[in-house]
Formats: C-alpha cells, structure tokens, sequence
C-alpha cells in the first residue's frame, strides 16, 4: 500500500511566545510527507485535553521534549503501516494507546501533531489541496474572518482590559480577499486614533493593540470609529464580536473587572452585555461567563440568544460530551472549535458536526501561542464553517492563516463564495 504510514518523527520547535511546542513529519510508503505543528492556548479552559510539559529546568519547565518521544517512541509504534488515508483508525490506534479521558499519558500535543501531519500526508499522497482533501469536492465556502483588533486579559499580561478579544467583522465585503483589505485598513485607522489620542499601540498576543483603557465599553467607541474612519458602516458593512473569556477573571461567583475595578455577579454581566449589544454592532458574544456557570450560560442565552451569536469556549472545549449538554439545556448557539482542546482531527470534525446538526454555529479558532502552520484555515473552508478567528491582520503567524484563505479563494476561483452576513446574524436558538 503506497499510501501506509512508513516513519513519524517528532521536534520541539518554538511558537510565537517563544513556548516550545511540537512539530511532526510523517512520511508515507511512497515517500509523500506531511508536516504540522500545535498551538498552545495562554487563557486555557480547564477542561482541555492535556498539552504535556516537562516541567524540567529547560525552558523554564515549558520543554515538550517528553511528548517528541512519545510521538518518535510510542505513537510511532502503533500507526506505522496503517493507511494515512485512514484517518479515523489512525486516531483510533492513539486514543486506545492513550486509554485517559484527557489524554494525560502520551499529551494532546503529541497527539494532535500526528493527526494532523497524517491528514497533510494524505492529501499530499491525493495531490489535492488539504481543504479538497478534507471537505471534499463541493467545499467551497471562504469563512467571515473575525480580526482581533484591540487585545486585553492575560494575552496583554493585564495591562489592558479585562476583556481579552475586541474583533471585528466585515460581514458586507463581496469576497474573502476585500474583507482581508477592509480588516487591515480598519486595524491601521484604529491604530491612528489610539495613537492620536496618546495611547500605546503596541500589540498583544494575537496582533491587536493593547491601550490601557479606563472602561472597557471605550474599546467598542475606538473601534466603530476606525470603521468609519476607514470609509465603512457599522454594522452594515462590519460587525462586531466579543471574547472576554470571562474564566480569567472569575472567581468565588464573582467577574472581577479590574479596569473598572468592580466585582459583578452573572446577571450583572448579563446586563452588562444587553447595554453593549443595545449601543453597539455587536453580533457575537464568546465566553461571556465563566466555563462552568452553566446557569449563568442558561440565562444570557435565553437574554440575547435571540440577538446574535452565543459561542462557547472554555464551556465546551470542542468535546462533544459538553457540546451536548449544552444543545441539551439550550445554553448558547454556537461553539468555538479549536483542534488542540480536544487532540484529534477525527473528534474536532465530530464537534463541528454535532454543532451542525443542532443548527448552531461554529467558529474554528487559532490559539495565542501559534505557529505558521494554516491547518485551520484550509479545516475552516472544508467543514463549512463561515467564521474563523485567527488573531489581527497583523504578525506572521496570525496573516498566514489569512493568506492561506486568499490562496484558497484564488483557487477555488469562479466557484467560491464568502460566507459574509448569513453566518453572524442571529441564529435560531
Ligand atoms: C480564546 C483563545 C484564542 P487562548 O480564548 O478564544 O483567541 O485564547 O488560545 O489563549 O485560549
Ligand atoms: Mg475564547
């Protein structure tokens, strides 16, 4: 069989932290490769599968020399000679070899390294672009991309605001490549009014600025400013989203806003984000309470469920046990799909597909800690998702997931569509 998994080999490359991280090469019979390497998450929900540090002195206990051999040792010796066009059995031979729920043994970052180097092989073996190979003939659907344009919480080490995500989303923009230029011009108008009005405009973890506002409301002003400044509407032409990823700054049944130094309870919050959605183009709302305040979820979902889109994150970390309990007690409408939370392709596209079948909407996402590899980006056009956030329109690793898209979408020529305004109005709830 030309296309049987011949060698996987593993190495501890460096993310855009500076984190060590795992990038693995899996060559075929035949002598097709495929490479991928992991992201790794700063806001982490505590539900994710476990990313396996070394916790030795070198790197400051973040080495991931422990999960390069299990990927070189263990790993190699359970899917050398399966087919890589058979992804499902190729996860299937590492979960068993893992046995935990969590993936605490071998590491969700060995893992999800060899999956997604064994579906690249695959698709290099078919000579077919990874979102054909994936997604099929028809997959032909560019996703709204959701810029994070001004970074707070933990991504700008709390010199910011609480809210870790202000993005926007050029919902009215006839293509992929114009809602590319419109991102970026917003992201540069925003960046001369900040720094017009004496702010900093260095940049966070995802490439958005970080000026360290008083009220976090302030950001949302800034931000449909730089709209118009660049010549568009609010709201007609881009919309707004929001991830505070609220887990950060929970605790004792309480969010602590730091900015504005005040401790609120969930309903407070609730109204909180009813006042924003009421003033501003806000169409989406990610993590807006803390990842196990399912009552809370219950609440703002039935509040502003109606209104636009309530993704979950940290709640759900793409694992369909949760997704399900969520669909079951209608706490959101959306879900936030991140391969690395969960460590296999084979169940991210589970999770994508629950979602689907609940008509709720899903969002692939990029981590704080990224590499260059784009497998999300060709990940988003074969699942049909219609949103992907992969950080500003700004930092090397954040544009090549953008730039994969233009690549897609020239491709895909006179047969591609931009998933535009369909895919951040309100869904059903
Ligand atoms: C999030 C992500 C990505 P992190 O909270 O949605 O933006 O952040 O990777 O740090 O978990
Ligand atoms: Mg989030």
């Amino acid at each position: 069989m030309k296309t049987a998994i011949h060698s996987v080999h593993a190495r501890e490359i460096l993310d855009s932290r500076g984190n060590p991280t795992v990038e693995v090469d899996v060559t075929l019979k035949d002598g097709t490769t495929g490479r991928a390497s992991v992201p790794s998450g700063a806001s982490t929900g505590i539900h994710e599968a476990v990313e396996l540090r070394d916790n030795t002195f070198r790197y400051r206990g973040t080495g991931v020399a422990r999960a390069v051999n299990h990927v070189d040792v263990d790993i190699a010796s359970v899917i050398l000679g399966i087919d890589a066009l058979n992804q499902t059995l190729v996860d299937k031979a590492m979960l068993e070899l893992d046995g935990t729920p969590n993936k605490s043994k071998l590491g969700a970052n060995a893992i999800l390294g060899v999956s997604l180097a064994v579906a690249r092989a695959g698709a290099n073996a078919c000579n077919m672009p990874l979102f054909r190979y994936l997604g099929g003939t028809t997959a032909c659907r560019l996703p709204v991309p959701m810029f994070n344009i001004l970074n707070g919480g933990v991504h700008a080490n709390w010199q910011g605001t609480d809210i870790q995500e202000f993005m926007i989303a050029p919902i009215g923009a006839p293509n992929f490549k114009e809602a590319l230029r419109w991102g970026a011009e917003i992201y540069h108008h925003l960046k001369k009014l900040l720094h017009d009005e004496g702010y900093s405009v260095n940049v966070g973890d995802e490439g958005g600025f970080v000026p360290a506002l008083k009220r976090n409301a302030d950001a949302l002003e800034f931000i449909v400013k730089a709209i118009e400044g660049a010549g568009y509407r609010p709201s007609e032409d881009v919309v707004l989203a929001i991830d505070p990823a609220s887990s950060g700054f929970y605790e004792d049944g309480l969010y602590h806003l730091h900015t504005e130094n005040r401790k609120i309870d969930a309903a407070e919050m609730i109204a909180m984000y009813e006042c924003w959605v009421a003033n501003y183009p806000i169409s989406l709302l990610e993590d807006g309470l803390a990842e196990d305040d399912w009552d809370g979820w219950k609440l703002l979902n039935k509040k502003l469920g109606h209104k636009i889109e309530i993704v979950g994150d940290d709640i759900f970390v793409t694992n369909v046990e949760r997704i399900a309990r969520g669909i079951e007690e209608n706490i959101a409408n959306a879900v936030l799909i991140k391969p690395n939370q969960i460590g296999t392709l084979t169940e991210t596209i589970a999770a994508v597909r629950m979602t689907h079948n609940a008509d709720w909407g899903a969002m692939v996402s990029h981590r704080s800690g990224e590499t260059t590899d784009s497998f999300i980006a060709d990940f988003t056009v074969a699942l049909d998702t219609g949103h992907l956030k992969a950080g500003a329109p700004c930092r090397g690793e954040r544009v090549e997931k953008y730039n994969q898209l233009l690549r897609i979408e020239e491709l895909l020529g006179e047969s591609a569509i931009f998933a535009g305004r369909r895919n951040v109005l309100p869904r059903a709830s």
